[in-house]
């Protein structure tokens, strides 16, 4: 059998990576043998017509660079200021620019190239999330007859929201190029469908198939997931390695983790938490709320403006309710090492995972595999999340509904420990069988 090629806008680089891919596409690799190509991170004036190879890691690499240009009109302008508001559904977001799709088109048709140089007709392809969305297509033209794969890692929007693109048609062209696209979960699928009907003019087929000319695709869901087994062994070790006075504290502490992404709903959340707060003074002084969320995308306008609205809404709160001994919101706007993290959910009483919008959240399947089975926190989850097709014994909440989020809260903090074991066993059953190796030998099979 022939390789995998696995391809994403960018390959891991650096000590300290963050975001659900490199978490999950590692373990993949690692497991399957294979190559992973994306941009390096680097750019130049003159971009790369070759890939070259990275040294070290656990898998081969191999990257290119991109220009000043195309990091702006590509990466931030269609990727990013496009696609992704789109996609999770905030069309007010949109900035069209015939220069950004132009730009998108140019880089994936570049890389397309550099990529016939490379492959084998026994390859498989798999191609990652909305940067590389037309590969299949520019591969095709150049006369690639490889299995091609595609797995997108937000959530697909509703057939309207699509026709906010003026080309939307194209886009589901572009989608006809795969054997097999995958989706998060079952409404992503549903979404997909209807779209390559009544924006592409598809035909749907039995069997989870589209056919819009040439070929016959196949559209079904992969929820993306983590090693389970392997994340509740790093928390459970560096949970002792805490300092003493998160460990030790009789404080509660409630986590969340999230890029600083206007999807995340982090606003929502320390909103509904400053209602908590309001409602049960009983609690003040008992509960502190520890909010990680790494900087992200700077420099594209909406993150400067969800970076100045946490920042405003975390020092309304404390300024409201803090005393000489308690700050309600810690408010962390770096990244903090993985082990850190497995740590602190394990430290953690109850994990927020509430966006407005997502593909899936990693983050919600790490806190419960983080959690010790004999005393285990709650996680509230968003209805919104991926994730919630399969974490029912999660809370689950609106994240636009303060009042209810609030009371999730206290319906958390109070949970009875019989409960909360409960609750957790059945989520962490769902963990364990379903995880990273599932899914990803779940999408190759597919792929075939
Ligand atoms: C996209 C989709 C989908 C976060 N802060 C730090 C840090 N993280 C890690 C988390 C988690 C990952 O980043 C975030 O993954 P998510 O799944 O929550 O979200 P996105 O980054 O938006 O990922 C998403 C995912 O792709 C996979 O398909 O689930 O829906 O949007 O692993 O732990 N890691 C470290 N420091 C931090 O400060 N080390």
């Amino acid at each position: 059998m022939g390789r995998l090629i696995c391809l994403s806008n960018r390959i891991p680089l650096g000590p300290n990576p963050s975001g659900g891919l490199v978490v999950a596409l590692g373990d993949a690799l690692t497991e399957q043998g294979g190559i992973w190509i994306g941009t390096s991170g680097e750019l130049a004036e003159k971009p790369d017509n070759t890939l070259r190879e990275v040294e070290g890691g656990a898998f081969r690499r191999m990257c290119f660079d991109l220009s000043p240009d195309e990091q702006a009109n590509y990466y931030d302008g269609y990727a990013n200021s496009v696609l992704w508001p789109l996609f999770h559904g905030r069309t007010d977001l949109l900035d069209i620019r015939g220069e950004y799709l132009s730009s998108y088109k140019e880089v994936n048709r570049r890389l397309a190239k550099m990529l016939m140089t490379l492959i084998e007709p026994d390859d498989r392809i798999w191609v990652h999330d909305f940067h590389l969305l037309p590969l299949a297509y520019d591969l095709r033209q150049l006369g690639a007859t490889n299995r091609i794969g595609f797995f997108l890692h937000t959530p697909f929007p509703t057939a309207l929201a699509l026709q906010a693109l003026p080309n939307g048609s194209e886009v589901c062209q572009w989608l006809a190029h795969y054997e097999l696209v995958g989706l998060q979960a079952e409404r992503d699928v549903r979404n997909c469908v209807d779209a390559m009907v009544q924006v592409g003019g598809a035909t749907e087929l039995a069997g989870g198939f589209v056919h819009l000319a040439p070929r016959q695709t196949r559209i079904a869901a992969f929820p993306i997931a983590i090693d389970a087994t392997e994340f509740a062994d790093l928390a459970e070790a560096e949970f002792r390695k805490l300092p003493p006075g998160i460990v030790k504290s009789d404080r509660r502490l409630m986590i969340g983790v999230d890029r600083l992404d206007y999807t995340k709903g982090v606003p929502q959340r320390f909103r509904a938490f400053g209602e908590f707060l309001q409602r049960h003074e009983d609690w003040h002084r008992h509960v502190s709320l520890l909010q990680i969320s790494p900087p992200t995308r700077e420099g594209v306008a909406a993150y400067d403006d969800i970076r100045d609205e946490t920042e405003h809404l975390s020092g309304h709160i404390n300024g409201t309710f803090a005393d000489i001994t308690w700050v309600p919101v810690r408010f962390i706007n770096r990244p903090v090492p993985r082990e850190t993290l497995a740590g602190l959910y394990r430290a953690s009483h109850v994990g927020l995972v509430t966006p407005l919008m997502d593909g899936m959240n990693l983050v919600a399947k790490e806190f419960v595999a983080a959690q010790n089975p004999d005393d285990p926190g709650v996680l509230i989850l968003s209805q919104f999340a991926g994730a919630a097709e399969q974490m029912g014994d999660a809370l689950i909440v609106n994240p636009h509904d303060p009042e209810q989020m609030a009371t999730a809260m206290m319906t958390a903090l109070a949970m009875p420990r019989s409960e909360r074991k409960r609750r957790h066993a059945t989520l962490m059953a769902a963990l364990t069988r379903q995880d990273v190796h599932w899914w990803s030998r779940g999408f190759l099979t597919a792929l075939g």
